[in-house]
């Protein structure tokens, strides 16, 4: 691991913090950029009230010096708007309100509590929220941004809401990509965007909360990211650990990789080459990842998306404290939010990539990185 991190924060305390460290000097960083990416998570059809209070910002307090990175370690702060109201409750100094203890069927409430002895929930769902992503989204876009300067570019989008399903091959085209980031539901399609939102209503309506699916793709890796020498150095056990990292993902699916119903003929990319292009495949099943490597073809993973365990129409649980049978509280949250699960997973994933292109090329500086990459182009053309 060339490329690390650290976070820290609530949901409702005062702020959420990151620490990067291993990030090369001479990157340029688009501050509004990462605003842009923080409000590109904040949306979607389907999120609760807390997104009207939020107005997510990162506020950069070390590692970057007129808008270039330095190399030090990045740090950065997002202050929650929201802490105002709930500061009686969960400010650092205050332990005030009624304890959270009709613990929610699959949220960390009732194995968190168990496991560090909380008579009250709030002390394990506040750090376990979802809200945490917005560090992760702020991660993300800066290491978008270098592997932009490397000629890597990213996107995602929804392929599935309940059993609503996008039924799509290959990556956006630069019309899809548009229109994937002005949909309420971050996707290319008008009648996939109809079915989505007529399973979400229903959700909505029957008081619970629906989950999906969605893709990442990364466009102008060279191969050879990761490595088949170690399990933990593959770059699909890695994007793995990175995705199956953000809450409420249950499974991830690398190219065509749950496919195990097809012969290997049909799953294989066969393999081609040509002096202008090098080698390549017409076929991309793979997802781009072969022996835990990328092949030079397009990334592609999937992450597959639980509903929130928030439900307005609780499920039956058992208070923490007193042991009885109790429905589970209801709590201000989202029915959906695969829309803004999509752009975390991008996030995470362009993490996970700079942190292999890192490791591959060497990088202390912008320049250096460059320079090796466009050596190895030329060595393995
Ligand atoms: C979230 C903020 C939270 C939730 C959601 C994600 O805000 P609040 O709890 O104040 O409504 O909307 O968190 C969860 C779904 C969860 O399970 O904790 C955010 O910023 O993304």
């Amino acid at each position: 691991m060339t490329l690390r991190y650290l976070t820290a924060g609530e949901s409702h305390g005062p702020g959420l913090c990151a620490i990067a460290e291993g990030f090369p000097a001479g990157v340029t960083i688009d501050l509004a950029a990462v605003d842009h990416d923080l409000a590109r998570r904040q949306k979607g059809y389907g999120r609760g009230g807390r997104m009207k209070i939020e107005t997510d910002k990162a506020q950069f307090v070390a590692g970057l010096r007129g808008g270039l990175t330095t190399g030090a370690p990045i740090a950065l702060v997002i202050w929650n708007k929201d802490h105002e109201n709930w500061k009686d409750l969960v400010s650092p100094a205050a332990r005030g309100g009624k304890k959270f203890t009709a613990v929610r069927p699959g949220h960390a409430d009732l194995p968190g509590s168990l496991k560090y002895g909380f008579d009250d929930a709030r002390d394990a769902l506040e750090r376990a929220s979802a809200r945490n992503t917005a560090t992760l989204v702020a991660l993300g876009s800066l290491a978008r941004q270098l592997l932009a300067a490397c000629g890597v570019r990213l996107c995602s989008r929804v392929v599935s809401i309940g059993e609503a399903v996008h039924a799509v091959e290959g990556p956006p085209t630069e019309a899809g990509r548009a229109a994937i980031e002005a949909s309420e539901f971050h996707v290319d399609s008008p009648a996939a965007e109809a079915a989505m939102k007529v399973v979400v209503d229903r959700e909505r309506e029957r008081g619970s909360s629906v989950g999906g699916t969605v893709e990442v793709w990364a466009e102008g890796l060279p191969p050879g990211l990761g490595t088949f020498v170690h399990p933990d150095r593959r770059l699909d056990a890695r994007l793995g650990q990175a995705l199956l990292g953000v809450q409420a993902i249950k499974a991830v699916e690398i190219g065509d990789g749950t496919r195990t119903d097809w012969p290997g003929d049909r799953v294989h990319d066969a393999i081609f080459h040509s002096p202008e292009r090098g080698f390549y495949r017409n076929t991309n099943r793979a997802g781009g990842l072969e022996g835990g490597m990328t092949n030079g073809s397009p990334l592609r993973v999937r992450a597959f998306m639980k509903p929130i365990p928030t439900m307005l129409t609780p499920l039956p649980s058992v208070d923490l404290l007193t042991r009885q049978a109790v429905q589970a509280r209801y709590e201000r949250s989202d029915v959906c939010a695969v829309p803004a699960a999509a752009v975390v997973c991008e996030a995470v994933v362009a993490w996970t990539l700079a942190d292999a292109l890192l490791e591959k090329f060497g990088g202390d500086q912008l320049g250096d990185l460059q320079a090796a990459m466009r050596h190895y182009a030329d060595r393995i053309r």
